[in-house]
């Protein structure tokens, strides 16, 4: 059956005793190896008074400090690295982020694996060697691209690798090569699903049979819809730059209930979003990841800031990994926009710009269509189109992403009333 199926029987049947016993001996050479290479590392354990002999079970990895994006920010761009820059065979950052943002580098270890891990994925995902990979997940700094790119040629794919974007050509590719397997977000696999609808395409006459879809929130009522509309099953692909790209943990085609993490390499843990303190499996809170086998770039603890929950190891695939359920949300302030990271705060930095403008804006986040709408709100002492289009192509042109921005008037956004001001207003039926 396929579910008997693995890419990697070896690693994702692993007796639990023995995965357990790996991942601490992984853990405590990965925290041996912060601590003698990463300075910061080595400040972080000293602050709260703690050395790798201190890791004598997986039970004491509470005792380790968390890693934030701030950390990787603050020693940009290779303050982090474990390895000579020379040794660096590829960079990527994370997406949606200006210039200083996060750099992530790998070496040829790190590639290896980050292939390995991806080629899991997509078999899980229903790809088998042989099929054409139809790869719409923008190539370049971010992860995705290049990412699902090398996992699909380890796996045996023949990779089509049409990025994002132009959408009247990628439905001209299906047509004509009809692919087997297909990559990108899932909003872009509604926009896709329509565009062949519009070319007289039914679930029938379109190639795709499996669909691997991450990289921003959805949900079982979008799968269903892309299921029916292109007559193909989805899974979910999950990961985040700092640990590796897309590939961190994948659902399994037969079963579509929860993504296997790949806990051979990445070792998951949820947390109170508050106290920082480990919750048992099942309940939710912040996915904690460390990458233990990581050779340019490991980080230990890392705080991703998702929401979701581990669920229980007993599943329909035999596999001995545990499985994490779909994102619930974020922590912190972060917005995903069609794929890319958003901060309020890098957007508030393009407003600063401009002296027109005042420091009042909100943003209001839809959904028309399949597609993730941003508008801009901002207070203005001047009203002229030239001025908002100017905003616009400067948030293009830093932050990444496309918004509309409206002109309001002075005084007619809401104001803190003490609390927190709510800033975002995210009418996204998805969520
Ligand atoms: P990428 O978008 O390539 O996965 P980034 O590092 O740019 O990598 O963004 C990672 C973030 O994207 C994650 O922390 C998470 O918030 C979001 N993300 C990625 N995959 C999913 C998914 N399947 N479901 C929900 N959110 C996801
Ligand atoms: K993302």
């Amino acid at each position: 059956s396929l579910s008997a199926d693995y890419f990697n029987p070896a690693a994702e049947t692993m007796p639990v005793p023995e995965l357990r016993a790996l991942q601490l001996a992984q853990l405590q050479a990965t925290a041996e190896r912060l601590s003698e290479r990463v300075p910061t590392y080595r400040a972080k354990f000293a602050a709260v008074g703690v050395t790798p002999g201190d890791l004598g079970s997986l039970s004491d990895l509470d005792r380790f400090p968390f890693t934030y994006k701030s950390d990787l920010r603050d020693t940009y761009p290779f303050g982090l690295y474990s390895v000579p820059r020379t040794e660096l065979r590829r960079i990527h950052a994370s997406s949606g982020t200006t210039g200083k943002a996060t750099v992530v580098g790998y070496d040829q270890h790190d590639l290896d694996i980050f292939s390995e891990v991806v080629a899991r994925s997509l078999h899980a995902a229903g790809a088998r060697p042989g099929m054409l990979f139809h790869n719409a997940y923008g190539y370049g700094l971010f992860t995705g691209g290049l990412g699902t790119h090398a996992g699909g040629e380890r796996l045996g794919l023949g990779v089509v690798p049409v990025s994002g974007g132009n959408t009247d050509k990628q439905v001209q590719l299906i047509e004509d090569f009809e692919p087997e397997v297909i990559a990108c977000t899932p909003s872009y696999a509604l926009v896709l699903a329509d565009a062949l609808a519009r070319r007289g395409h039914t679930p029938e006459t379109i190639s795709l049979k499996y669909a691997v879809l991450g990289a921003e929130p959805w949900t079982d009522t979008m799968r269903r819809e892309v299921e029916r509309r292109l007559g193909l099953r989805a899974t979910n692909i999950y990961g985040l730059s700092e640990i590796i790209g897309p590939g961190v943990a994948n659902e399994d085609v037969s079963e579509q209930s929860g993504s296997y993490l790949w806990e051979d390499h990445f070792y998951p843990e949820i947390v109170d979003p508050e106290t920082g303190a480990v919750l048992p499996d099942g309940e939710f809170g912040v996915l904690v990841l460390s990458s233990m086998t990581r050779s340019a770039m490991p980080v230990l603890r890392y705080w991703t800031g998702d929401i979701t929950r581990l669920l229980p190891a007993d599943n329909s695939t035999g596999r001995t990994l545990r499985r994490m359920d779909g994102i619930q949300g974020r922590s912190d302030d972060m917005l995903i926009l069609r794929g890319v990271n958003v901060y309020p705060s890098q957007l508030e930095a393009v407003l600063a710009h401009f002296t027109e403008l005042r420091p009042h804006y909100q943003l209001v986040l839809s959904r028309s269509g399949a597609m993730d709408e941003l508008l801009l709100k901002v207070e203005s002492g001047r009203h002229d189109p030239v001025l908002s289009r100017e905003v616009v192509i400067r948030i293009k042109a830093q932050v990444g992403v496309s918004v509309t921005c409206e002109l309001c008037e002075d005084g007619s956004l809401p104001r803190s009333e003490g609390g927190k001001l709510k800033r975002v207003l995210d009418l996204r039926a998805v969520r």
